[in-house]
């Protein structure tokens, strides 16, 4: 039967009636049409509901975009390679206080709006915590009624899908657009045009002006983020690289010669088809740059485009103005071409002078630090710079010769620092630009993201340039929205969280949780809680039988370790932990297992394609997992699952359901972590090393309500050195763990270079680098005082509901609340 046949369409759509909503949705199903009429399943239900939905979000797009125009207040513009937004339409309806009237309406066709909001695809431009917290920052942005937008990529394949065969993780390309976006809005009418190659042209007069190469174009796709209870929707604005017909050579195609006549675009197809193209061929490294240099380039033109759209008169002149109105953040180093690019815009388009467009740039430009791992510190060699951007890289060493100049001739005391401090290492045998050095050099302000991390910034990565500039630098401390993260995806839990704290406020006042704490003994409330809790659990444990054919029991302990997968985030540890627990357990007499706490360990994320240390530890949990679980002696007290496909609206059904979640980094090298922040929240309780966030949500939550261990942060290179030096004394449960996987226990898979990583140096590994056998021992203890500490239910549900009731600090719109002050100096421009 087709909607129509069961409500009558009306194109209208901003209602909010439920039956004006339902003829809104039997509309879409006619009038946008992308499915034979016939059928109206839950698929095309969603795509219908969405699409009505979207008339919401137009509208308030719409009255943002003319209200910002209006008032013309500074502006900040998120720049990020990455964007995990996951699914949109709980979120919306959420946002836009319709969830009643939207489920009302699909009952009219038959259908609950929770299965419906199932049928969609996430979207997942990201990788892990970098993507997924610019996602957070838009809701924010959008709820605080910044005047703010996020400029991203629109890859055609997302981050790819995970499977687990025999052999461990495969990888598949994501098709989030398959069938289509519905949430997305192409703009013809944006525009611009992209170079690559070429050469630099000199005039007479001499300026200097990048010419020839090749272009394409940025065309642009708008996704409207709506703000919570708030009628401004900002824009998510993702650029697509497309070629003309100009550049289709029609006399080639019809000459046979069909690739050659389009090869400007199937090149223009490449920019955006996938999230992180491999990079270990040149190939791979050009096309990196390419994606990078892209979105920079897309988003300063449009910025720039539309400070003068703002005001008639800014079309000349009136450059100065031009940081009194645009914040441009970048996130990481991916977008650091940014700083080049503007200054090229500036110069050679806009005609300023070099320290004109150099104070400009300054005071517009400032830099997000992620991570301290020097491996991941961008670098990018200078041959392929200077071939893909040639005037950039002009730029690039200008700002370098200047950098130097003014080293030299303000800081005589610094002089033996410069080299490390230049943005080129011209180490002859490979010539690189450091993109971390050259945002700190040119960006008025550098940020961490949780205050250990920040103070690993200046006190080692960026210590010589604070003594230049003492004051670029702050903290930042992450943060989640409290909306998607626990309003939404949790319900039980936060109704029972409204009930006792009389308001709802909390959803936009994260602090107000600290009212839960005087109830924190309550009987009553104990026993809402453990029940929200459960039924949590269920919902997990139907969502791992559904993908992995595994039963994990409700009333055992859950405990998740979720994130990418990664050496210095220690999933090695955890399934060496669960192996001692396996080994333990067989070793007991059937009386003595009866005593212990069960517990299902689960294990989720994706690991780098190419990264083969975490591939052999996604099978080793596989394997552990296939023996423990078949294993009649044992599995009624463990239960070992690897989570395929580890995603955002996975974590959504895992994050509500967990009980006590792993966060056990090698100390001082998790930048902050976002997920600790979200189990918290939800009533999880911690087990974690004194790293990244994990500080701040222990001093919240108070050290009672959090398992720590290991070692602290400023121990880790002394103990490297031990370990190098032969003074370290492996605990005997750690060679006892290893010996047991390197017996064969897990099957026939060679674990020796994995497990080799661990051990002094080898040859294989880095002489364990991140300290799995010097925390090991505190780990496990832990792990005992957690076995302990469940099985006094009572003091169990206190210590979850401590945890909620110190998340206020973390939400998301505190963290950007802090950037727009302290950072961005723009303010809130609601739509009245
Ligand atoms: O950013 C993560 C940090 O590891 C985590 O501690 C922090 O909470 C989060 C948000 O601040 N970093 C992260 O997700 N980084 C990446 O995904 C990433 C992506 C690309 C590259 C390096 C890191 N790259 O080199 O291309």
């Amino acid at each position: 039967m087709s909607a129509a046949d069961k409500v009558k369409p009306a194109a209208s759509p901003a209602s909010e009636d439920p039956s004006a909503i339902a003829g809104n949705i039997s509309y879409h199903a006619q009038y946008s049409p992308h499915f034979s009429p016939l059928a109206f399943g839950p698929e095309q239900a969603f795509y219908a509901t969405a699409e009505s939905v979207r008339d919401h979000l137009l509208q308030r797009w719409n009255d943002t975009y003319l209200h910002f125009h209006k008032t013309d207040p500074k502006q900040t513009y998120y720049l990020s390679m990455e964007y995990l937004q996951g699914r949109a339409l709980t979120n919306a309806v959420g946002n836009l206080a319709i969830t009643g009237a939207y489920a009302d309406a699909l009952k009219k066709f038959g259908y609950e709006l929770e299965a419906i909001a199932g049928q969609e695809r996430d979207a997942a431009l990201g990788n892990g915590g970098l993507g997924r917290l610019a996602s957070c920052f838009l809701d924010s942005m959008a709820t605080l009624n910044l005047p703010s937008w996020g400029y991203g990529l629109r890859y055609r394949y997302g981050l790819f899908k995970q499977r687990i065969a025999k052999e461990g993780q495969e990888e598949i390309a994501e098709d989030w657009l398959d069938k289509f976006s519905p949430w997305e809005i192409v703009r013809h009418d944006v525009v611009y045009p992209i170079r690559f190659f070429g050469h630099v042209e000199i005039s007479p007069d001499g300026k200097r002006k990048w010419a020839g190469g090749e272009v394409l174009n940025a065309l642009a796709y708008d996704v409207p983020i709506p703000g919570y209870k708030t009628k401004n929707a900002i824009s998510l604005r993702l650029w697509d690289a497309t070629a003309t017909a100009e550049d289709f050579n029609l006399f080639q195609f019809n000459d046979g010669q069909y690739e050659s006549a389009a090869q400007l675009h199937s090149r223009a197809q490449q920019i955006c088809a996938v999230l992180y193209p491999g990079d270990a061929t040149e190939e791979g490294k050009l096309l990196r740059l390419k994606q990078q240099y892209f979105l920079c380039s897309a988003s300063l033109q449009d910025i720039i485009f539309r400070f003068k759209e703002r005001k008639a008169d800014r079309v000349s002149g009136k450059w100065s103005e031009f940081p009194s109105k645009v914040a441009v953040q970048m996130n990481d180093t991916h977008p650091t071409l940014a700083i080049p690019e503007l200054m090229r815009l500036l110069m050679d388009v806009e005609g300023l002078g070099w320290d004109e467009a150099w104070a400009v740039t300054n005071k517009t430009v400032a830099y997000t630090n992620h991570t301290v791992l020097p491996e991941a510190l961008e670098k990018w060699s200078q041959a392929v710079m200077r071939k893909l951007l040639p005037r950039h890289m002009e730029i690039i060493e200008e700002i370098d010769k200047r950098f130097r100049e003014m080293v030299i001739s303000t800081r005589k005391d610094m002089e033996g620092k410069i080299e490390s401090m230049r943005v080129l290492d011209n180490n002859p045998e490979k010539p690189v630009v450091r993109m971390a050095n050259l945002c700190v050099v040119a960006g008025h302000t550098v940020n961490g993201v949780a205050e250990l991390h920040s103070n690993i910034l200046k006190q080692e990565l960026f210590a010589d340039y604070v003594s230049i500039w003492p004051n670029k630098f702050q903290n930042k401390t992450n943060g989640i929205t409290p909306r998607r993260w626990l309003r939404f995806c949790n319900p039980e839990l936060s109704e029972i969280v409204t009930k006792w704290l009389k308001t709802d406020q909390w959803t936009s006042n994260l602090d107000l949780l600290t009212g839960l704490r005087k109830f924190a003994d309550d009987e009553k409330l104990h026993a809402e809680w453990a029940a929200a809790k459960l039924a949590s659990k269920k919902r997990l444990a139907k969502h791992v039988l559904d993908v992995t054919g595994v039963t994990i029991d409700p009333d055992s302990l859950f405990d998740i370790q979720i994130k990418r997968i990664h050496e210095y985030k220690r999933q090695l540890m955890n399934i060496l932990g669960a192996v001692y627990r396996y080994k333990k357990l067989k070793e007991m007499s059937a009386a003595d297992r009866q005593k212990v706490t069960p517990r299902t360990v689960m294990v989720g994320g994706k690991a780098f394609a190419t990264y083969t240390n975490a591939k052999r530890i996604v099978k080793l949990v596989n394997d552990v997992g296939a023996v423990v679980n078949n294993d009649a002696d044992v599995n009624k007290y463990l239960k070992v699952v690897f989570i395929p496909n580890y995603n955002v609206s996975v974590a959504e059904v895992l994050i509500p359901g967990s009980e006590l979640s792993q966060h056990i980094s090698t100390a001082g090298m998790e930048a902050s972590g976002t997920s600790n922040m979200k189990f918290s929240l939800n009533g999880c309780v911690i087990i974690g090393t004194l790293d990244g966030a994990n500080v701040e949500i222990r001093e919240e939550v108070g050290q009672d309500n959090f398992f720590l261990f290991g070692a602290k942060a400023d121990q880790v290179a002394g103990l490297r050195k031990d370990r190098e030096n032969g003074l370290f004394k492996p605990d005997p449960r750690f060679e006892e763990a290893k010996q047991f996987i390197r017996s064969g226990a897990f099957g026939t898979y060679d674990y020796t270079p994995l497990l080799d990583s661990l051990e002094g140096n080898t040859g294989f590994g880095r002489g364990d680098y991140f300290l799995v056998g010097y925390d090991f021992p505190s780990y496990i203890d832990a792990q005992a005082r957690v076995d302990e500490a469940y099985k006094d239910k009572k003091k169990w549900v206190k210590m979850s509901i401590l945890n909620t009731a110190g998340s206020g600090k973390f939400s998301s719109d505190r963290t950007i609340d802090q950037y727009a002050k302290e950072i961005w100096g723009i303010s809130a421009c609601p739509v009245p």
